[in-house]
């Protein structure tokens, strides 16, 4: 079958606040992002994400909404927007853009005209009434807070997220209404589709409370519910049909099971999903607890989905999970080996590779020092509420530092001059003082650059039809050493992986060498720390 365009294209996601600031005022901006687009293209990406560039009073960093159709002025003004939209279009390049649903900031025109008694925008949200003096249930919140703020006089509203995120109501068909127009509003801009922000709990079934857990107490009255599914595939005949355009849902707690009911093709509701599985291998119960990552728990999780769902997304990065050099590879001797092995393990898996800013040159994790210098709502939340269980400081820091979602936040490495070359102000979050060594002129110079493997990992994967449409086929995994094949009308490239800082032996492979983050032609048997090797089989 043929791939679509999203399928065989490579997506890049742009954390604007931190990707280049054009005008010095510390806030990476839309004419910063289209002062990069040959840098871009050179890369050699098809599909640019961006995260939400929409007004926004940033208690969440423009994931409470407060204008779905205006640009917020500290990244410019719909005209560079619109500006942006044609120079990439000149270069082959799609946008899609990021779509919360799930909730709108306090300070949204709708959520005011609640407050101000309007019945018809109360009906917008979810408000409830306290049960005997206390909470509407016993939820929890995923931003480790509880879920209802006072609306008025008994009254309260649910927010999954912060305070200043009050949740929609799906229940109400006005508001389907209105986010059909939003989405048509971006669609008919030229806008080539959504990645759609927690778009699994949409639907609040029910509101009684859950069965006690340690996070998320209540979620099984709203994780892809049927009230979803139905909206997802009434959006896919009312409005994505109608334009080439496509969505990839970010789903929270999805399985093998409910991932396949968010996106196979016949049912017709989003064309893929973000799933969570393989980015929990290194916790327990919930992602503030780290524990030690051990490459198996990946790479298995990894194998289970490749074999268990048609497409995947590929995925080792984004804004809200720490730098994956740092965390599942080794971000000082082999820093360079090991997000090179990654990077090749992302882009030979079968499904849609993304990439996250700064991942192309193996950015590390943040360098912070304390809690003062992490600007995260979800950080600072955690931390109270580590305080409330008395975890002394020390070791909240310690869990914080690890988990903190501005780790993958701090601003894009440019060039050694001052302030890395993303700002000639003072930039919003600090720069990580390794920008010295790691930034992207840097690595476009070095004879082993990661930026330049990323290349050819592209162009790679844009030629090779096996890689592109093979099956994929597990081999073995076991003593840090994955091996694994894609296969395509009896045609085969395997991958071999070594997850380690330790020299490995193996039965040496014959035939072609497509990618290896050593530069070796010849396979020999031996694999070095954090070696990766894909051989055309002959
Ligand atoms: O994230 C959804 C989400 O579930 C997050 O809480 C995620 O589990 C957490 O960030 C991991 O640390 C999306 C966006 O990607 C995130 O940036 C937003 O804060 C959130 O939705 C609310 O819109
Ligand atoms: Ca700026």
């Amino acid at each position: 079958m043929e791939l679509k365009w999203w399928e065989k294209g490579i997506v890049y996601q742009i954390y604007p606040r931190s990707f280049c600031d054009s005008n010095g005022d510390g806030v990476g901006d839309i004419p910063g992002i289209i002062s990069k687009l040959d840098y871009l293209k050179d890369l050699g990406i098809d599909i640019l994400w961006l995260t939400p560039v929409y007004a926004s009073p940033n208690d969440d960093n423009g994931y409470d909404i407060s204008d779905y159709k205006a640009i917020h002025p500290e990244f410019g003004s719909m005209a560079d927007m619109d500006r942006l939209i044609a120079e990439t279009k000149s270069r082959g390049i799609k946008i899609i853009m990021d779509l919360v649903i799930n909730h709108t900031s306090d300070e949204h025109e709708w959520f005011k005209r609640a407050k101000a008694g309007d019945m018809k925008y109360k009906n917008y949200y979810i408000i409830k009434k306290g049960k005997d003096g206390s909470l509407p249930n016993n939820w929890g919140n995923f931003f480790a807070e509880c879920p209802w703020e006072k609306f008025c006089d008994d009254e309260y509203f649910l927010h999954l997220f912060s305070k200043k995120q009050p949740d929609l109501n799906w229940h109400n068909p006005e508001v389907y209404e209105e986010i059909k127009d939003i989405l048509r509003f971006w669609l008919d801009k030229g806008i080539a589709g959504f990645r759609c922000d927690v778009i699994n709990v949409l639907c609040k079934e029910s509101l009684a409370d859950g069965k006690k857990q340690l996070v998320l107490t209540g979620r099984e009255h709203y994780l892809s519910k049927e009230g979803t599914h139905d909206i997802l595939r009434r959006l896919r005949s009312d409005v994505f049909d109608r334009y080439d355009c496509f969505t990839v849902g970010e789903t929270v707690f999805v399985n093998l099971k409910t991932a396949n009911d968010l996106c196979a093709p016949e049912r017709r509701e989003l064309d893929m999903v973000f799933a969570f599985e393989h980015m929990e291998c290194d916790q327990i119960a919930v992602k503030w607890f780290k524990t030690r990552f051990k490459p198996e728990k990946l790479m298995n999780t990894l194998f289970r989905w490749q074999q268990g769902l048609e497409w995947n997304t590929l995925y080792f990065e984004n804004h809200d999970q720490p730098r994956s050099v740092s965390r599942f590879g080794n971000d000082t001797k082999y820093r360079v080996e090991s997000a090179k092995m990654l990077g090749a393990v992302n882009f030979t898996l079968k499904g849609t590779p993304f990439i996250y800013e700064g991942q192309e040159i193996g950015m590390t994790n943040g360098d912070f020092a304390k809690l003062s210098e992490i600007k995260d709502i979800e950080s600072r939340n955690v931390d109270k509420m580590l305080k409330s269980m008395f975890i002394p400081k020390w070791l909240r820091w310690k869990l914080i530092r690890k988990t903190s979602r501005d780790n993958a936040r701090t601003p894009m490495q440019w060039s050694c001059s001052e302030n890395a070359g993303f700002t000639t102000g003072t930039p919003w979050l600090q720069i990580n003082k390794n920008y010295l060594t790691v930034n992207t002129e840097s690595d476009r110079r070095a004879a082993d650059g990661i930026y330049a493997f990323y290349r050819s990992l592209i162009r790679t994967r844009t030629k090779e039809r096996i890689l592109l449409e093979g099956d994929f086929v597990p081999v073995s995994a076991k003593n840090n050493l994955y091996i694994y094949k894609r296969v395509l009308n009896g045609n085969s490239i395997i991958c071999i992986c070594n997850f380690s800082k330790k020299v490995k032996k193996i039965k040496p492979v014959g035939g072609k060498v497509l990618l290896s983050n050593y530069g070796i032609s010849v396979q020999d048997g031996v694999m070095k720390p954090y070696e990766f090797i894909a051989v055309k089989e002959e």
